[in-house]
């Protein structure tokens, strides 16, 4: 457990990031848009039915993606580790899988591994890549959980073991067969997920790679490595154990076109210190859009709080 936890009690600082198909409509859709909903869940508010989401999917095509820039941005900002969406409750996956071709290469003009892309650009700039995973939702799934607008299952109905099985163990598989080291395993939003469900999970993360951390949102009652405050929320006081806070930094996690509400430089800076003297980790948000750049505002943000962590680590 130590051995495990070592690199990220002393990383403080992670960038999360969000991105898949949900970048291309941003928010909005048939002229519908809502600020108080974010952005990754649009086919859950609109009810979308994943016949129509899914052909998002032919218009990925994230041709400005800059891999490096994007690590360059982490490492520039202070940041130790990043976490990724790998497959978000809408179900695909930001990575090539055999199991499912609602994936990057298999259903996109863009045909490219983008996990792949960052794994190894992590591994070659020496920051931690940690994979982000919705284990129970998958609105594409008639037996995931979280989909009640499509003609699927009641949720009740559904054989949620039998989506744990052709879906998720072989694609958790793949993410921690394929692509080297993985920091850790960021699951999400757990629901009725059973305790044998949790405890199969985590072994199958254990046996694939030991060292991998298991986050706080496995679900089942069962012993994460961590825990995850409430998004965008700090204890007040210092708490015992490993804890981490994912924060956003405007109203959305996926991007949203326009959502402008962001943080200061500075409210982030004093986050950053709040957060790491009560001996937590700070996960912060970007939102890449579907050309593929994280925003200007959220960069421009990052460099600032970079430069304040220059400044402090020499004084
Ligand atoms: C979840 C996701 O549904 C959301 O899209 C995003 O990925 C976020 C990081 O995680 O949302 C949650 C999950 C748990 C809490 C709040 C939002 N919580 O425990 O307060």
């Amino acid at each position: 457990q130590d051995e495990r936890m070592q690199w990220w009690r002393e990383a403080r600082f992670g960038m999360f990031i969000h991105w898949g198909l949900y970048a291309i409509p941003a928010g909005e859709w048939k002229g519908q848009y809502d600020e108080k909903k974010i952005g990754e869940w649009i086919m859950h508010t609109y009810k979308i039915p994943y016949t129509e989401y899914s052909s998002l999917a032919k218009q990925f095509n994230p041709t400005k993606f800059d891999v490096k820039a994007f690590v360059k941005t982490a490492k520039d900002a202070g940041m130790k580790y990043i976490t990724i969406t790998t497959k978000h409750h809408d179900g695909f996956a930001l990575f090539k899988s055999k199991v499912n071709n609602y994936n990057v290469v298999d259903a996109t003009p863009y045909r490219r591994d983008i996990i792949k892309a960052l794994a190894d650009e992590c591994h070659l700039q020496d920051i931690k890549v940690c994979f982000y995973y919705s284990q129970a939702q998958d609105w594409a799934e008639p037996n995931g959980w979280g989909n009640n607008w499509d003609n699927f299952p009641k949720e009740n109905d559904r054989n949620h073991q039998q989506y744990i099985d052709d879906k998720v163990k072989p694609q958790l598989t793949e993410l921690l067969s394929n692509y080297g080291e993985v920091g850790m395993i960021w699951f999400d939003t757990p629901l009725s997920i059973t305790k044998e469900q949790a405890d199969d999970l985590k072994a199958l993360v254990r046996k694939l790679q030991p060292k991998c951390i298991i986050s706080g949102r496995l679900g089942g009652g069962v012993e994460p490595d961590y825990q995850s405050t409430s998004d965008n929320t700090v204890p007040p006081t210092t708490v015992a154990g490993d804890w981490e806070v994912p924060a956003t930094l405007n109203n959305t996690w996926g991007f949203k076109k326009y959502d402008a509400t962001w943080k200061s430089a500075d409210g982030v800076t004093r986050l950053l210190f709040d957060i790491a003297s009560k001996g937590g980790n700070y996960l912060l948000n970007v939102g890449p859009t579907a050309d593929g750049v994280i925003p200007e505002a959220s960069v421009k943000i990052l460099k600032q709080v970079g430069e304040w962590m220059k400044i402090n680590a020499e004084a």
